[in-house]
């Protein structure tokens, strides 16, 4: 490819001259200059310089079949020849998207058999929060259209992604987010639990600030409860088990519909195709993107449940609202691949037998038990190790954050790419690493806490 013609600074350059990076602060990173990430193959990433990382995140989130899967690009390369593209409007369709839409109709839960495409999560998350006020409204409920969610939960970035989701700095920027949207307390027991309180009884008093909240609306005015099974880029935050069975239990109770978005925990991340199945819960849409594609070619599903969906199809005649690459022909010959790839070699029985285990197993034996961490925690393959100044106390270091991101810069000077999230280190690898690549992982890992610690003890 012809950026090999470029040296790293001539790309670093032009990228500051003319490339605005999502969530970034661009006066920092062009005091520095992006790392070029040049190549990939299983579960390494090389940059431009040959550095080789072992990468903690599948890109973000999303590369669950590993690097360099010549079946992925073939799949679009046929595609591609045959027919790149053809819309879904206007009475027509294309093999792809209707033979994915079966697939997914049987490998998710037993109530969904629907599927509307996007390109990304936002997308599908915008679908979704429309579909479910379209489905009151349909009804003849349209006062029954408030959305209750929570406090850091991430629900994309568009508008209606940024409304749903719950971080501060987002809504700050937003100028005006879509009305009649509310958060409530996330569930996440290290930090929030009071003195004394079981994680049971934490998980109980979580979901009841969702009940108090259809309470104070009333319920006739509540549409939706909307939550990510686990949340992801609010720090890996993994509810107690009495959590999701007792807001199943409350959204029944008030007829409020239960969104889930599986953007992240979708696709074998959690050791079931869906995380739904992992806590047991039945579900009115599941929001999914990134790992349907293991994330070789942007495509978002949303699965819609037999209520919404019988009530869009018997009495909604036309709904005004899709875009030009929904159910894009080569993004979903991808899917159709990479889902086959992932049944085939077994990926999702292997997270759940074998690698989930051992890799909580491994977290708990070698790194809860650093001087610098308070906790670890994990589902499957996506984790969290929690960075405190006092385990016993769970002081954390000051100013919030900064802690993480110097072990953060050790781990990727030791060949570990992985991200932080507030005083969270996170990873969510490939479903393709083995036993080996989890420990190869620990020692990255406890090297850089090590070198993190002493840093810290002298700043
Ligand atoms: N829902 C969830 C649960 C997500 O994690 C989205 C929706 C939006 O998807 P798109 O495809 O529109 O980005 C996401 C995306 C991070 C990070 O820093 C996480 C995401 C995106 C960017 C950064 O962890 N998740």
């Amino acid at each position: 490819m012809t950026y090999q013609n470029y040296s790293l600074k001539q790309l670093q350059q032009i990228d500051a001259a003319h490339h605005l990076h999502p969530f970034t602060d661009h006066k920092e990173l062009r005091e520095v200059g992006s790392r070029m990430i040049t190549r990939a193959e299983g579960p390494f990433i090389y940059d431009s310089e040959g550095t080789e990382l072992l990468d903690g995140m599948a890109g973000l989130w999303c590369v669950n079949v590993g690097y360099g899967r010549d079946e992925l690009a073939e799949a679009a390369y046929a595609q591609m020849k045959e027919m790149p593209y053809y819309n879904s409007f206007f009475k027509c369709s294309t093999p792809t998207p209707v033979l994915l839409s079966k697939k997914l109709s049987e490998l998710a839960p037993d109530n969904i058999n629907q599927v509307f495409y996007g390109s990304s999560g936002s997308e599908s998350n915008d679908t979704a929060l429309r579909l479910v006020r379209h489905y009151w409204a349909l009804e003849g409920k349209p006062e029954k259209n408030r959305i209750i969610s929570r406090k850091m939960a991430y629900h994309g970035s568009t508008v209606a992604g940024t409304s749903l989701g719950g971080m501060d700095g987002m809504h700050h920027q937003l100028g005006g987010a879509v009305p009649n949207i509310v958060h409530v307390m996330m569930p996440y027991a290290y930090e929030l639990a009071q003195a004394g309180e079981s994680d049971h009884d934490f998980g109980l008093r979580a979901a009841k600030s969702v009940e108090d909240a259809i309470l104070e609306a009333g319920a006739e005015n509540v549409a939706a409860f909307i939550g990510e099974p686990i949340m992801g880029a609010g720090g890996v935050k993994i509810p107690p088990a009495s959590y999701w069975p007792e807001i199943q239990r409350i959204c029944r109770k008030y007829d409020v519909l239960l969104m889930l978005d599986e953007v992240i925990t979708g696709y074998g991340r959690t050791g079931e195709w869906f995380a739904a199945q992992t806590f047991g819960i039945e579900a009115d849409t599941i929001t999914t993107a990134k790992a349907l594609t293991s994330g070789y070619q942007p495509l978002s599903a949303l699965l819609v449940g037999d209520r919404i969906a019988a009530t869009l199809v018997d009495k909604g005649g036309e709904f005004y609202h899709g875009y030009t690459y929904s159910g894009h022909p080569v993004a979903c010959a991808v899917a159709l691949k990479n889902l086959e790839i992932i049944e085939r070699e077994g990926l999702v029985e292997r997270v759940k037998t074998d690698t989930g285990p051992y890799f909580a197993q491994m977290l708990k034996e070698r790194i809860a038990g650093h001087g610098l961490v308070g906790e670890v925690r994990s589902v499957g393959l996506m984790g969290a190790i929690e960075i405190v100044k006092d385990k016993a106390t769970k002081q954390r270091f000051s100013p919030g954050g900064s802690a993480a991101v110097v072990v953060r810069d050790h781990a990727i000077a030791n060949g570990m790419m992985m991200r932080a999230t507030g005083d969270s280190m996170i990873l969510s690898p490939p479903l393709i690493w083995t036993r080996a690549t989890i420990d190869m992982a620990c020692d990255r890992i406890l090297k850089a806490l090590d070198l993190a610690q002493a840093d810290l003890r002298t700043a």
